[in-house]
This record gives structure tokens, C-alpha cells and sequence, in this order.
């Protein structure tokens, strides 16, 4: 019988869906969510016939993570039971003093890795477990700076949360570092981590990355979930992801370019949205829709209403809109304007003639810009 285990990583628990612009019910929604994906991991590592589930990490976030929050993981996991579930704590819920993992009860059923170094966990005959914890949110520690396994028997795996940086998304923060490489050198048969939201099953370097189990940004599109990991006696390891997500992200860029009203941006922009929405379930989705291309300033682009037109024809459960658009102002004809704009670009103009320098011509570019996007009635906002 080969040994079984669900991995999942980066659940998040409580986030609060503020910086994808989603609010009220539907970051409630999208919390609630969460904790359904949880119940689902269970579920489906009982129907898989799993030993344990591995948690590498950022299961919920520290900041925001409540008293509900402590007992619906504890009457989670204690349901879960004979099912092993083994904790690595990672950046977004470290171990700090006070926090949820420290003070909850927790069933006899759950391992919580609270070093910053390895320790083992013996699962069965033979296979061990190395995790660690996360202890401060700024850990920076080398997860691997310990005595390799290799002269020891069995099979071992780690668990633990890091940034493996060969393969480091730009600008993703680097806790835990290390190199897959690291990972066979040390003596492991694989690594399970966290940290990445991008699904990474490497069978050949050993590593294994779930990613976040539901999308938490526009970039995490595709399917997700937790994956399978078995282990038969000689040693060989099986990665087998399970995809379990209920919500969807897609993103699509559309060019407005020579669309001279915001009606005409709001049809071309909803093709596009309704586009990305092909195949997947709107009402768990959400889309990011870029504008581009070069827009008369003279055409109102707020993206707040372009958002509200487009949510409600396409169905999507949230649109976010992006205006990456660069305004075409045509100076000379505005100036010819009897009116309020008119006066302005003429005003604007004669101060560009005698503008001292290109910082100053560079200043008087923008005051053009947004002071002809507030004369449209556009919400001005920066482009
Ligand atoms: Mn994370």
C-alpha cells in the first residue's frame, strides 16, 4: 500500500479581496470560499483514500485571522480525523506569539511545525516528514541549512514554506530561499512547499508547489487545487494535482483606440470581457480588462461605470477595469473652442511656449491631459 497525502499551500484564509477592487458581499463571498476549498481538501483526501494533508504554509493570514476563523480550523481538522494533518507555517501566518496556531486546541490529529528547523515526523515505516515554521514574517532563513538525511534510512520528505529562486516570479517576496537543487543534495526525496501561487509539479527535481487552491489575483488563472502525493515502499513519488477551484480569473487587454464615445468603449470593452468569459462559470469569475491604445481626451473613460455597464451585461461576478489608455488631445482644434475648454488649452498653450525647460514642458503635458479628462466630466484619475 503506498502512503497517500493531499498537499495544498496558500489558502488564505481571510483575505480581505480589497486590492482586486471587490467589496462587501462579494468579498464575503469570496472569504466564505476559501473555507469551502478547505472542506473540499478534506473531502476529497477521505475519497482518495489519503493518510494525511500537508499545509505548506499561509493557510490564513495573521492580521485578519479571528476567533471564527481558529474554530472553524479546529472543527475542521478534528472532522477530518483519522486523517493526519501536518502544519508548516509559513510568512502570512508565522508563529508569533498569540497567534491562532498557539492558542487553539487542536486534536490530537494535527501537527503543527513550530522551529525554524527541520524536525521529523515519523508517518509510517520508514517515511519521515522534516517541516518547519515560519517564526517572524520576515524569516529569511535557508530552509536547508541542516544535516543532510542522506545517511539516514527511509525515505524523507520536507515541508516547509519557501521561495525556490530559479523559478521566482518577479517581484515575489523571498522568504525561506532555496534551490531545488537542494533538495536531492540534502537527501530529500521531494519538497512541499508554499509560497508560489503558481502550480509547479517538478516529479524529476522533487519539488512540488499546489499554488493557491482558489485564485487570489488576476495573474492566478487555470485550474487549482491541492495535489496528491504518494509514496510507494522503494521510494517512488507520484504527484497527481486535484483541481477543485470554484472561482475563476481571466484577464484580457482591448484596444479602444479610435472609439469616439464612452457607449462605443463600453461595447468594444464588453466583446472582450465576454470573450475571456468563454467556457468558464461568470458568476464565479472575475475579469481584469485592460484599455489600451490612444483615446480622444475629449471621450469620458471612468473606469468605475465602465465597470458597472459591463458587470451587468456580461454577468461576470466582478470586473475590474483598467485605463492604460493614452488621451490624443487635439490641441489646436480645442483652442478654436468659444468655451470653458477652449479658454483653457489657450491658456495651457501660451505657458508652453514659454516654458523654461522639459521638466516644466513635461508638467504642462499632464496639466493638458487631466485638465481637459475634468472639463469631459471624466472622473480624473491617474493614467
Ligand atoms: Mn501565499
Amino acid at each position: 500500500m503506498p502512503y497517500r497525502m493531499l498537499h495544498l499551500a496558500d489558502l488564505h484564509l481571510d483575505r480581505s479581496f480589497a486590492g482586486l477592487g471587490c467589496q462587501g458581499d462579494l468579498a464575503r463571498r469570496r472569504r466564505q470560499g476559501l473555507r469551502e476549498a478547505l472542506r473540499a481538501v478534506g473531502q476529497a483526501a477521505r475519497e482518495r483514500g489519503c493518510d494525511a494533508v500537508s499545509v505548506g504554509g499561509d493557510l490564513y493570514e495573521h492580521e485578519r485571522a479571528g476567533i471564527d476563523t481558529e474554530r472553524f480550523l479546529v472543527e475542521t481538522f478534528s472532522s477530518w480525523q483519522p486523517i493526519r494533518v501536518l502544519i508548516a507555517p509559513g510568512n502570512h501566518d508565522a508563529l508569533l506569539p498569540g497567534s491562532l496556531y498557539r492558542r487553539a486546541e487542536w486534536s490530537d490529529n494535527v501537527h503543527i511545525f513550530n522551529d525554524s528547523h527541520f524536525e521529523p515526523v515519523e508517518l509510517n515505516d520508514g517515511l519521515t516528514v522534516w517541516g518547519l515554521g515560519h517564526r517572524e514574517p520576515a524569516w529569511q532563513g535557508d530552509p536547508f541549512a541542516c544535516e543532510p538525511v542522506s545517511g539516514l534510512s527511509g525515505i524523507h520528505l520536507a515541508l516547509f514554506h519557501g521561495a525556490e529562486l530559479g523559478s521566482r516570479p518577479e517581484g515575489k517576496s523571498i522568504h525561506g530561499p532555496f534551490r531545488v537543487a537542494d533538495v536531492r543534495r540534502r537527501g530529500f526525496s521531494a519538497a512541499l512547499c508554499g509560497h508560489y501561487h503558481r502550480r509547479r509539479v517538478d516529479a524529476a527535481g522533487g519539488l512540488l508547489y499546489p499554488g493557491s487552491p482558489e485564485p487570489l489575483t488576476f495573474d492566478e488563472t487555470g485550474a487549482r487545487g491541492p495535489v496528491c502525493v504518494e509514496i510507494d515502499g522503494s521510494g517512488e513519488i507520484r504527484f497527481t494535482p486535484v483541481d477543485l477551484n470554484r472561482w475563476w480569473m481571466a484577464s484580457t487587454a482591448c484596444n479602444v483606440s479610435d472609439q469616439s464615445s464612452s457607449a462605443a468603449v463600453v461595447d468594444t470593452a464588453e466583446a472582450a470581457c465576454r470573450a475571456a468569459l468563454a467556457g468558464l462559470d461568470p458568476e464565479h469569475t472575475m475579469v481584469r480588462v485592460d484599455l489600451t491604445g490612444t483615446v480622444d481626451g475629449s471621450v469620458p473613460l471612468d473606469a468605475y461605470s465602465l465597470e458597472a455597464a459591463m458587470k451587468e451585461r456580461s454577468l461576470a461576478a466582478h470586473v475590474k477595469v483598467r485605463d492604460l489608455t493614452t488621451p490624443h488631445v487635439n490641441a489646436a482644434a480645442v483652442a478654436a473652442e468659444r468655451s470653458t475648454r477652449g479658454a483653457f488649452v489657450r491658456a495651457v498653450q501660451a505657458e508652453m511656449e514659454s516654458a523654461p525647460d522639459e521638466d516644466e514642458a513635461a508638467l504642462l503635458d499632464d496639466v493638458m491631459c487631466y485638465g481637459l479628462m475634468a472639463l469631459s466630466g471624466s472622473e480624473v484619475g491617474l493614467r
